[in-house]
């Protein structure tokens, strides 16, 4: 393709959000003027998010990196000085020879997550620099990690039904997600359903944008979802609402459990989520009573202490009433296991010399920058702005602030994270690169091909790794093959059924290839569990050392019902916080039109919290814990139950604020695959006088 053209061409939305959208760019004088929905595109038909459909803004933003930077100033200073890609090359590689000779490979840490979903992007080159290198590995669980180990346990893999189905569900649960904001067209396949009559029911901590489309929402305590799955089997087993002859043939534990649901009636679950009697009464009957209901497992409830088995309690609930023998019933947690592709071939693995190298988890970064023993010299950031996004942000800061650490930033923007870099590197857009996507959610594989040529020296992931094997002296039959190959062997990955037929020549031709969805026909027949049935019970769990049963655990701050007396007074608030609408995570962060849209950080507090505080709407406050503290304003909502509080959206730091709310929350680990626990988090909240705002560093 002529990328310098003008014309309107075809590409791929990039970020981490399950629709993964096809899109239509418009191009004028060789600029991006317009970013449409591509009708063509058998799920996401033409309709995308306000987000994307601004995302010119982001692309062409007058403070776009465009040349490396070398910092000049003290760390997070921002004074930085331009360089050739030659010298920042040179100065890594050199370092990265140093660093080896001196502390051993393993001293160097790569920290990435999906800025940009392509498989090319994040698990590709990227993936064999580090290998060749012998860099310590990065253990990437900040999303879904537990959540995920949850329904796997349960479910065998990374799949559940196919949305397109969900247009046949006659109730539909969306619970701990808020698929308004995430997954629109989640909504608009419910909205079909809907108007074939379906009832939606929304379970959250608070009346998000889902809650206020759907039919009945049922609010909740964070952190008490598995109490509320366990009180419906309760119900379901009690009332003969179960089906046995389902429960026989595809289950393995379905007696244990109903004996362990014994122990969740009604009255005591009423107490520990805070939904009163009759409605988990009326929503055990009007889920034992739909002929096809569907579960929307979101990924708010995974996020917490206990959120692995928040996932796994409600991923059997399904299994009781057989709603996976009709198609659309059952539930999504998230689908990528359809989509897996050869991940080996792209990542090289064998290129490895230390096959034990450590494995460090990006949510204790913070604390892993801080250790003494072995420590971290190097991190080299791509794809993911951890002095946003990851927990415990103070903790986070202080460990990018160490004079000592070489750090590398490859990003589009001087974000919060890239202020503390030594090298700052410019990437491309993706509309600038050649990758492959899949979906999490969908069934469709789809390419970008470049529709944008290079802004400035801006290097897409795939190139920036490229030159630095080429410069360490790595295999250059490695480190440079292209793009298209890496593609070709990605795909051919027969260990997938799921991707029988796949293949580049399809997707130059067709732009969206479906998966070859006909082994799903035989999903109840081929469950990957250990006993080839859905687990209500599970013997891996418990060799894992987990509860083989669903069970409630109270969070480690905050409620079971009552304020737990542990918890003290300090910090009597559980707060939660969420993604926003018009930001994806911290991207478009710093774009004033999504600002705009946003409005300004805020904290929704409860009238009867705000009242007990003397904070009236509008008011500054400090949201604080021994973490640290956020200085926002108060929005007094009657959204959520009093002692909750929420701020949505990821807001930056930039100079002189104090708005990141990841400053807040804990770097603790879930109970499931090392997840994170964002909103397992307990604050205090005081009205704030005004004072003039100093500038400074972060
Ligand atoms: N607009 C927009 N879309 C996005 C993103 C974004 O930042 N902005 N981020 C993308 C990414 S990376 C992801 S992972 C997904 C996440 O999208 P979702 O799956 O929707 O998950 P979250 O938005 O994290 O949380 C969903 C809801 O869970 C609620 N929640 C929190 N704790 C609990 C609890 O204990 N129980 C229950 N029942 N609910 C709880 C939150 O209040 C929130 O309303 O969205 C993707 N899409
Ligand atoms: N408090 C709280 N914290 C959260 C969450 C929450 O709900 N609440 N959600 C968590 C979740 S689910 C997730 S997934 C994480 C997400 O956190 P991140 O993965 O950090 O996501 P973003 O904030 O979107 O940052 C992505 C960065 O990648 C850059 N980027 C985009 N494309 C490219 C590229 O091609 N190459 C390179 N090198 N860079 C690129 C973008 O400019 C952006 O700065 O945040 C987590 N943090
Ligand atoms: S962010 Fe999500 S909804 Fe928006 S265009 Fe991208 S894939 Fe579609
Ligand atoms: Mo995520």
């Amino acid at each position: 393709m002529k990328h310098s053209s003008d014309g309107i061409f075809p590409a791929v939305c990039p970020l981490d959000c399950p629709d993964t959208c096809g899109l239509l760019v418009h191009k004028q004088d060789g600029k991006i003027v317009k970013v449409e929905g591509n009708p063509a595109h058998p799920v996401t038909k033409g309709a995308i998010c306000n987000k994307v459909r601004n995302m010119a803004a982001r692309v062409h933003h007058p403070e776009r990196l465009m040349h490396p930077l070398r910092r000049t100033g003290p760390k997070g200073s921002g004074a930085f000085e331009q360089i050739s890609w030659d010298e920042a090359v040179a100065e890594i590689a050199g370092r990265y020879k140093q660093l080896s000779a001196d502390y051993g490979p393993e001293s160097i840490l790569p920290y990435y997550f999906y800025g940009n979903m392509g498989m090319l992007s994040v698990g590709g080159m990227d993936r064999r620099f580090f290998n060749r290198l012998g860099a310590s590995r990065l253990d990437a669980k900040i999303c879904s990690a537990a959540g995920t180990t949850g329904w796997v346990y349960t479910m065998g893999m990374d799949g559940g039904a196919s949305p397109e189905d969900t247009v046949n569900a006659d109730l539909i649960i969306v619970w701990g997600g808020n698929i308004v904001s995430t997954n629109m067209h989640q909504v608009v396949f419910a909205e079909q359903a809907r108007k074939r009559g379906a009832k939606i029911v929304v379970i959250d901590v608070h009346r998000n944008r889902t809650a206020q489309w759907g039919d009945w929402f049922l609010p909740l305590y964070p952190g008490t979802d598995a109490a509320l799955a366990l009180g419906l089997m309760h119900i379901l087993f009690r009332d003969g609402l179960t089906d046995e002859a389902f429960l026989q043939k595809y289950t393995v534990g379905h007696e244990a459990l109903r004996e362990q649901a014994l122990k969740y009636p009604p009255g005591l679950v009423s107490e520990i989520t805070g939904v009163p009697v009759a409605d988990i009464e009326q929503l055990a009957r009007l889920y034992g009573e739909a002929t096809v209901p569907y579960i929307h497992i979101g990924n708010g409830l995974q996020h917490h202490d206990n959120g692995g088995m928040n996932v796994r309690s409600i991923a059997c609930l399904p299994a009781l009433v057989g709603a996976w023998q009709k198609p659309g019933g059952g539930a999504i947690k998230s689908n990528g296991g359809y989509s897996s592709v050869n991940s080996q071939a792209l990542a090289r693995p064998e290129l490895r010399s230390n096959a034990q190298a450590r494995s460090i988890n990006m949510n204790r970064i913070g604390e892993v920058l801080m250790q003494q023993e072995q420590p971290i010299m190097s991190l080299f950031v791509y794809g993911t702005n951890p002095l946003v996004v990851a927990p415990s942000a103070d903790k986070v800061k202080a460990g990018f602030a160490r004079e000592d650490l070489f750090t590398v930033v490859h990003d589009l923007f001087m974000t919060d994270t890239a202020m503390y870099a030594d090298i700052v590197l410019p990437a491309t857009s993706t509309f600038e690169n050649t990758d492959l996507y899949s979906s999490y959610w969908h069934h469709y594989i789809q390419l970008q091909e470049p529709v944008l040529e290079r802004q400035g020296e801006c290097k897409s992931n795939v190139e920036l790794f490229s030159l630095l094997g080429q410069a360490m002296g790595f295999e250059p039959e490695v480190f440079g093959q292209p793009e298209e190959d890496m593609i070709g062997e990605a795909l051919n990955y027969p260990d997938n059924p799921y991707l029988n037929g796949v293949t580049l020549e399809r997707l130059k031709a067709e732009r969206f290839v479906k998966l070859d969805m006909s082994p799903k026909a035989q999903f109840l027949e081929t469950l990957q569990t250990p006993s080839g049935r859905i687990e209500l019970y599970s013997e891996a769990m418990e060799l894992a050392g987990l509860p083989p049963l669903p069970v409630y655990t109270p969070l480690k701050e905050g409620y079971d019902g009552v304020r737990r007396p542990e918890q003290g007074a300090d910090y009597p608030l559980m707060f939660i916080s969420p993604p926003n609408h018009h930001f994806l995570n911290s991207t478009f962060g710093n774009v004033e039109k999504h600002q705009r849209m946003e409005k300004a950080p805020a904290l929704q507090i409860h009238p009867l919290d705000a009242a007990a505080r003397g904070i009236a709407d509008g008011d500054e406050i400090t949201v604080y814990n021994a973490r640290g503290a956020v200085e926002i304003s108060a929005v007094v909502t009657d959204k959520m139950l009093p002692g909750t509080v929420i701020s949505q959206g990821l807001w930056w730091g930039g100079k002189g604020k104090k708005q990141r709310v990841n400053v807040l929350t804990p770097d603790r680990l879930s109970d499931m695959d090392g997840g994170a626990t964002f909103f397992s988090a307990t604050v205090e909240v005081k009205k704030r006088e005004q004072v003039l705002e100093v500038p400074g560093t972060l």
